[in-house]
C-alpha cells in the first residue's frame, strides 16, 4: 500500500485569498504592533505570488501565456505548492483478521466466547461473534507479543457491531502492556443493529511486556451485551518524506533568539536528529533531566550518609547530554525545583516510600535541596562542560488561585509545606553558588500573561533580581487558537522586559481541535503575529528575548494529545513534514498575519 500526499496545495491558494480579501488592515486588537517582515526564502519562494503576477504584467501576452502554461505543468508535477514538501507512505500490515476464511486469531476473556459466524459480516463472508460476557473487561483479545515492537507507533482498523442492549454502546480497542496495565488503543461510540468503523493510533510504552490487543465495551453498555467484531488490521506506516529546501529557523532568528525544541529520549530518532540540527540551536529535555528521573532511589536508601545528600543518577539523560554535546547545541536546564515529577519520598524520612511517612524537617529539606541542586551542576558541568547554558531553577511556584501572600503555590507544592516560602530564594542561591558563571538562572511558569501570575512572578523576580540570583524568565507559553490573547501576551513580555532580565519562551505548542487544512491556516497566522511580535518587541528592546523553545518537534508527540484526541500544536506533521506554521515562524510571506 503506498500513497503519495502532495501537501497544503490548496491550503497555500486559500491562503493567499484569505490575504487579497482581507489584507493586513483587518481591525484586530492583536495587529497592534504586527508588521510583516521580509525574509530571505529560498529561491524557489522568494517571490510571493502576488510578486510573480506583476512580474507578467509587464511581458508579451504570448510569452506570459506559454509561462503561465509552463508553470501550471510544473505544478500538476509537483503540486502547486511543492515547498510544503511531500511524503510517501508504505503500509506494512502486522496483523490481519477478516474472519472470511475459517481464521480465528482471537480468543475470550475471561469466560467469554469468540467464534466465527457467517450469517453476519460488515464486508466478505464472516464475522467474530463475542457472547458469555459477565463483566465488561471480558471480550475478545489476540496477543501479539513479539510482534508489536517497543516504541513503534502501529494504526488499528475494525468494524464493530451488537444487535441486542441499549440504543448505543461505547466499544473499547486496548493495550494490556504488561500482563495488568493497559492503554487505550481505540474507541467508538456504535448504534444498536450498525456496523461502526473503530480506529485508533498508538506508540507501544517502553515498560511493554506482553501486548495483548482486545476489544470489550466501555461502561455505558449497562449490560454485558453480546458483540461483532470484523474487518481487523493492524499495520504501522513508513514513510519517506521530503520536505524540499526548508529555511533555518536558527539562521532567520540569529540576530534575535536561539530556537530550540524540547525532546524526549523516544524522539531521538535519525530522522528526528537530522531535522533538529538543521532548524534550532538549543534543545529542552522533555522530561530526563528532572527530579523523578535524576534522583537515584535505590541509591538514596542504601546508605543513611545520602539522607541529606541525595544521590543522583544521569542515565535516562545521557542520550539528549550527548546528543548535544556531540552536536554543539546548547541546552536548557530543566528543571531543578518543581512541585510536580519530584517523588514525595524525596520530602520523607528515610525517604520512605509509605504514603503517609512523616515529611523531613526544614532544616534536612534545605540540606537535600542544596546538595542535589550541587550535583546536578556538578555533574554536567564537569562531564560536559559549557553545554547547559541556562536552569529553570524553579518551575511554577506561583499560583495565585491558592490566595497564599506573594501569590505563591501551597497547596501541591510540598517544596512550600516542607520549606515554606523561602525554598525559591534557597534554590536561587544554591544555583548561583555552584553553577559556572555563565550559566543563566530562570524562573519559568504557566499563564504568566494572568494578572495574579504577572503580579507574583514580577514581584519574585524582582527581589531575586535584587539579590543578583536571577537572570531571566521563563514564560512556558502553552497556547490554544483562542488564548491567551496576544494582547495581553504582548503587555507582560513588556512588563517582565522591565525587569531588565532576559526573557526565554520556554515551552511554546498552539492546540488545535482538528487538522483540517483550514485550521492549520489558522493557527499559522496566529503563530506569525506571535513571532514578528517577539521579534518587534526584542528588536526595540521593549523586552530582551534570548531564546524561543517549541515544546516538541512534531505533532504526533506531544503533551497535548490525548487517546483519541490528537492535538496538532507543532511545527511540523507526524510525518515531520513542514505545516504551514513552519512557514509562519519562517515568517515566509505566503502566510499572512491575519
Ligand atoms: O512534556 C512533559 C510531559 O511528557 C510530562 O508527562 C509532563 C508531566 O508533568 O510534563 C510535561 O512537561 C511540562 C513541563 O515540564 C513544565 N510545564 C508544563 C509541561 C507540560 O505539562
Amino acid at each position: 500500500m503506498k500513497k503519495i500526499i502532495f501537501r497544503f496545495a490548496l491550503l497555500l491558494v486559500m491562503g493567499m485569498l484569505t490575504y487579497a480579501l482581507t489584507g493586513c488592515d483587518k481591525k484586530d486588537s492583536e495587529a497592534k504592533s504586527a508588521s510583516d517582515p521580509k525574509v530571505t526564502l529560498p529561491a524557489s519562494q522568494e517571490k510571493s505570488n502576488d510578486a510573480k503576477e506583476e512580474d507578467k504584467a509587464d511581458k508579451p501576452a504570448k510569452e506570459a501565456e506559454e509561462e503561465k502554461t509552463a508553470e501550471e505543468d510544473a505544478d500538476k508535477e509537483e503540486g502547486p505548492a511543492a515547498h510544503y514538501g511531500t511524503v510517501e507512505v508504505s503500509e506494512e500490515i502486522i496483523f490481519s483478521n477478516n474472519f472470511d476464511d475459517g481464521k480465528m486469531d482471537f480468543t475470550g476473556r475471561g469466560p467469554a466466547k469468540t467464534q466465527i459466524v457467517t450469517d453476519k459480516a460488515a464486508d466478505g463472508t464472516g464475522s467474530m461473534f463475542v457472547s458469555g460476557r459477565t463483566a465488561l473487561w471480558n471480550g475478545a483479545t489476540v496477543d501479539l507479543s513479539g510482534i508489536m515492537k517497543i516504541n513503534e507507533t502501529y494504526i488499528i482498523k475494525a468494524r464493530v457491531m451488537y444487535e441486542n442492549g441499549p440504543d448505543s454502546v461505547r466499544m473499547d480497542c486496548k493495550l494490556e502492556k504488561n500482563n495488568e496495565e493497559y492503554l487505550s488503543f481505540a474507541s467508538a461510540m456504535a448504534n444498536k443493529g450498525e456496523w461502526t468503523p473503530i480506529s485508533g493510533i498508538i506508540i507501544v510504552p517502553e515498560d511493554t511486556v506482553n501486548a495483548e490487543v482486545y476489544f470489550e465495551t466501555g461502561f455505558a453498555a449497562g449490560e454485558m451485551i453480546d458483540f461483532y467484531v470484523d474487518e481487523v488490521v493492524i499495520y504501522t506506516e513508513n514513510a519517506v518524506v521530503n520536505r524540499g529546501e526548508l529555511p533555518s529557523l536558527k539562521d532567520i532568528y540569529k540576530d534575535n533568539f536561539s530556537m530550540g525544541v524540547a525532546v524526549t529520549n523516544a524522539e531521538l530518532s535519525p530522522a528526528r536528529k537530522e531535522l533538529i540540527l538543521e532548524q534550532f540551536n538549543s534543545m529542552t529535555a522533555g522530561n530526563e533531566m528532572k527530579p523523578d528521573s535524576l534522583l537515584d532511589y535505590a541509591k538514596c536508601i542504601s546508605d543513611p550518609k545520602y539522607d541529606d545528600n541525595p544521590a543522583v543518577k544521569f542515565d535516562r539523560a545521557k542520550l539528549i547530554l550527548d546528543f548535544a554535546q556531540e552536536n554543539g547545541i546548547k541546552l536548557r536546564g530543566h528543571t531543578l525545583v518543581w512541585h510536580s515529577q519530584t517523588p514525595r519520598w524525596f520530602f520523607a524520612e528515610g525517604y520512605s516510600q509509605e504514603a503517609n511517612a512523616p515529611l523531613v524537617s526544614k532544616e534536612l529539606m534545605l540540606k537535600r535541596l542544596e546538595n542535589y541542586i550541587k550535583q546536578v551542576l556538578e555533574y554536567t558541568q564537569t562531564n560536559y562542560p559549557g553545554l547547559i547554558y541556562a536552569w529553570d531553577v524553579v518551575n511554577e511556584a506561583v499560583n495565585p488561585s491558592d490566595g497564599a501572600e506573594g501569590f505563591l503555590r501551597t497547596r501541591d507544592s510540598l517544596w512550600y509545606q516542607v520549606i515554606g516560602p523561602e525554598f525559591i530564594e534557597k534554590a536561587f542561591e544554591y544555583a548561583r553558588k555552584y553553577a559556572d558563571k555563565d550559566v543563566k538562572l530562570f524562573y519559568n511558569d504557566y499563564n504568566t500573561e494572568e494578572s495574579g501570575r504577572v503580579q507574583g512572578i514580577t514581584k519574585l523576580a524582582a527581589s531575586l533580581k535584587e539579590k543578583g540570583l536571577i537572570d531571566g524568565i521563563g514564560l512556558q507559553s502553552h497556547f490554544a487558537e483562542g488564548s491567551p490573547s496576544l494582547v495581553d501576551f504582548e503587555k507582560s513580555v513588556r512588563d517582565y522586559g522591565e525587569l531588565g532580565l532576559e526573557i526565554q519562551i520556554t515551552e511554546l505548542d498552539m492546540r488545535l481541535g482538528e487538522n483540517t487544512e483550514e485550521a492549520y491556516m489558522r493557527q499559522a497566522k496566529r503563530y506569525k503575529r506571535l513571532f514578528v511580535m517577539l521579534k518587534n518587541l526584542d528588536d526595540t528592546g521593549a523586552a530582551n528575548i534570548t531564546n524561543v523553545t517549541f515544546w516538541g518537534l512534531s505533532d504526533d508527540i506531544s503533551w497535548l494529545n490525548e487517546p483519541g484526541k490528537p492535538s496538532y500544536p507543532l511545527l511540523f506533521d507526524k510525518y515531520l513534514l513542514q505545516k504551514p506554521a513552519f512557514w509562519a515562524v519562517a515568517l515566509s510571506p505566503d502566510i499572512p498575519l491575519y
